[in-house]
């Protein structure tokens, strides 16, 4: 197993558009288990593979304190959305970062599991909030894009001021 690197906001990979996994293999299934690790270390609830710069449709969730329901989502699916919900949002390749974003309540969700057998899932609170920010980074779209230009600027110069700072330091 290994710990992957997280792009982080503005990096342009982040905008890549995921293609279908055409093959579920061991090779996935140890992309699915790095992914994974990255996601608990992070601390985080949920990765997409775009994040870690595979651009398969690809995600993973955990939306429990205690590491109790992984979900490996290969080829998601939205096959119903209902409802509507805003809660406060952050994501790992925008570090630091939480604004209130809308989304549906409840989805129903197809995909393949990590033996590329074919399932359905109904999700609702903050794991249907989890499975949509997901979906998102797999077509190449950020929780920033629903905020304002002014409020999405202001976010990546100062990421990107925190980023200098840093690499700076390191090099003291
Ligand atoms: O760890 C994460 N927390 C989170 C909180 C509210 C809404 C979405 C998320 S996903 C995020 C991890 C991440 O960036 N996944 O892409
Ligand atoms: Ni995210």
């Amino acid at each position: 197993m290994a710990l992957l690197n997280i792009l982080e906001f503005p990096d342009p990979r982040l905008r890549t558009k995921a293609t279908a996994v055409e093959l579920v293999d061991d090779k996935l299934r140890a992309l699915i288990g790095d992914m994974f690790e990255t996601m608990y270390a992070a601390p985080g609830i949920g990765l997409a593979a775009t994040q870690v710069d595979v651009h398969k449709r690809l995600l993973v969730t955990d939306v429990t304190p205690d590491k109790s329901e992984p979900h490996a989502l290969i080829n998601p699916e939205i096959l119903e959305k209902d409802g509507v919900v805003i809660s406060d949002e952050g994501c790992l390749s925008v570090p630091g970062y939480f604004e209130e974003v809308e989304r549906a309540e409840h989805i129903r969700v197809r995909f393949l599991d990590r033996n590329g057998e074919q399932k359905e899932m109904e999700a609702e609170g903050l794991l249907a909030i989890c499975i949509q920010h997901e979906m998102d980074h797999l077509d190449g779209k950020l929780f920033v894009d629903y905020l304002s230009e002014a409020k999405r600027q202001r976010i990546r110069k100062k990421l990107e001021k925190g980023r200098r700072q840093q690499s700076a330091a390191v090099a003291l």
